[in-house]
């Protein structure tokens, strides 16, 4: 059962006429940036608003919930799970142009923004004042910190940070309904009752629109440098050996800790130490930052490694950019060889990959699939299993909902969980019962009901 009783329409030509009178910039011509996604699939937006402010968002919300329109939001569309996949006819409210730097406390290291703004854009200000954000990824390119919040983003800097949501001091969101909440504090102890703005961080703007946040940034270190190491041997004996030895020597210096498996290695090619590409073993990343020098702390946990240890490590801009770049062109590759079935999971590091050896044994041999790899975000014991399937192949349901089901019922077995960062979105939302009890479902339907009784905020996903 959907959230949200209220059976939808679809747009209708007077649709753009009347919305055309809420919010200036209304388009139903040259959409196709949000009718479609960078897996090709094609989303049914029909008008597009753009929005300026809060109070146009207001009066878009209010007349698609009292018309019954379905709603999709955009941010800079680079999820990876079809949330912005709408399969009715809908309109899109896009926040490209609520994307203004607003303000930065320095001392306190707040920074205020709206939502529309883009990750690298607010690094780029923040640097200015020699803070940076409290998570990267990526996408900074094109991801908005809204499509951030909305799906609480990991990264590549959890290890070192935390969650997303631990770092928001305050948001505003509108609700289905227009309603404008004001949830800005700007005080990080803040203890006046029931934490409002958490639910709307990671709901993948199901329950309201995130216009406005005030996010605390911390300092941008002066001193980074990153180790690209090659390790022969099983994934407990070197990748978690190692991940000890790093938090043993670098300690909280240590901002970064990837792995990739040697089949992942051999797609990406001869690491820039020139280790063979043909090794069975693993390629770890490790990258340490501070406000004083952490070369020596490298060189450290360098030495605390066996010999047969290859390894590159990089302290100037373009030798480490070079060395995450390897790290980072893997899904990149992935993609440019086929259709990929994408597992980003969470599970207990000595479990994780298990996970991915028991999928190659049961799939590596069809002749449909391609290349099965795992790589990711180790420290915060999340693994990304992508599995490339050969073109040449009509894309297969009953491979895909078997090795689905393989894959989420060892991860609910382990007490793991079937989204680690990248969210639910349209494309995970039947697996949801792998990771959540009936009981919590039924609550979660019921705040939707609460926050969005017409289920027009992206309907369809992330609330099964
Ligand atoms: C990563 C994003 C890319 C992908 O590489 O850490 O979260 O396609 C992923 O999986
Ligand atoms: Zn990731």
């Amino acid at each position: 059962m959907q959230a949200g009783p209220c059976i939808l329409r679809a747009v209708r030509p007077s649709d753009f006429k009347n919305l055309s009178a809420l919010c200036a910039d209304i388009k139903v011509r040259d959409i196709e940036r949000y009718t479609s996604e960078w897996f090709g699939r094609t989303s049914n937006i029909k008008v597009v608003a753009r929005p300026r402010s809060v109070h146009e968002v207001s009066d878009v919300l209010k007349y698609c919930n009292s018309s019954g329109i379905g709603v999709t939001v955009f941010g800079g569309n680079t999820g990876l799970v079809g949330g912005t996949m709408a399969e009715r006819s809908e309109v899109a409210i896009s926040t490209e142009f609520m994307n203004r730097f607003l303000e930065i406390d320095v001392s306190s290291g707040i920074a205020t923004v709206e939502t529309g703004l883009i990750l690298q854009n607010l690094q780029e200000r923040l640097a200015i004042h020699h803070l940076t954000t409290p998570y990267d990824l990526g996408a900074r390119g094109s991801c908005t910190i809204g499509g951030n919040l909305a799906t609480n983003a990991g990264g590549i800097n959890f290890i070192r940070h935390g969650p997303l949501r631990a770092h928001v001091v305050g948001i505003e969101a509108v609700l289905a309904n227009g309603d404008v909440l004001d949830l800005m504090s700007k005080s990080r102890k803040d203890n006046c009752g029931i934490d409002l703005k958490q639910i709307f961080i990671g709901s993948e703007g199901t329950l309201g629109i995130i216009t406005k946040a005030r996010i605390h940034c911390p300092s941008l270190h002066q001193y980074r440098s990153v180790a690209l190491i090659s390790l022969k041997g099983d994934f407990t004996s070197t990748v978690l050996e190692t991940l000890k030895k790093a938090k043993e020597t670098i300690g909280e210096s240590l901002s970064a800790f990837e792995f990739i498996d040697g089949e992942g290695a051999e797609l990406v090619g001869p690491l820039p130490s020139g280790m063979d590409p043909k090794y069975s073993g693993f390629a770890v990343l490790v990258e340490a930052s501070g406000s004083a020098s952490v070369s020596d702390k490298i060189e450290n946990f360098l030495e605390q490694l066996p010999d047969s240890v290859e390894g590159v490590v990089g302290s100037d801009l373009e030798s480490m950019s070079k060395l995450w770049h390897y790290r980072e062109l893997l899904p990149v590759k992935m993609a440019s060889l086929g259709h990929n079935l994408k597992y980003d999971i969470s599970l207990p590091q000595r479990e994780l990959y298990k996970l991915v050896e028991g999928i190659r044994l049961r799939y590596a041999n069809r002749p449909d699939v391609l290349k099965i790899v795992g790589y990711g975000h180790v420290g915060d014991g999340n693994l990304h299993l992508n599995v490339a399937l050969d073109p040449q192949f009509e894309r297969n349901p009953s491979l895909e909902s078997d090795m689905s089901h393989s894959v989420y019922s060892y991860v609910s077995e382990c007490g793991g969980s079937i989204s680690a960062e990248h969210g639910i979105g349209r494309d995970k939302l039947e697996q949801l019962f792998f990771s959540k009890p009936t009981v919590v479902l039924e609550y979660t339907r019921a705040l939707k009901k609460m926050l969005d009784p017409n289920g027009i905020l992206n309907p369809g996903r992330t609330i099964l």
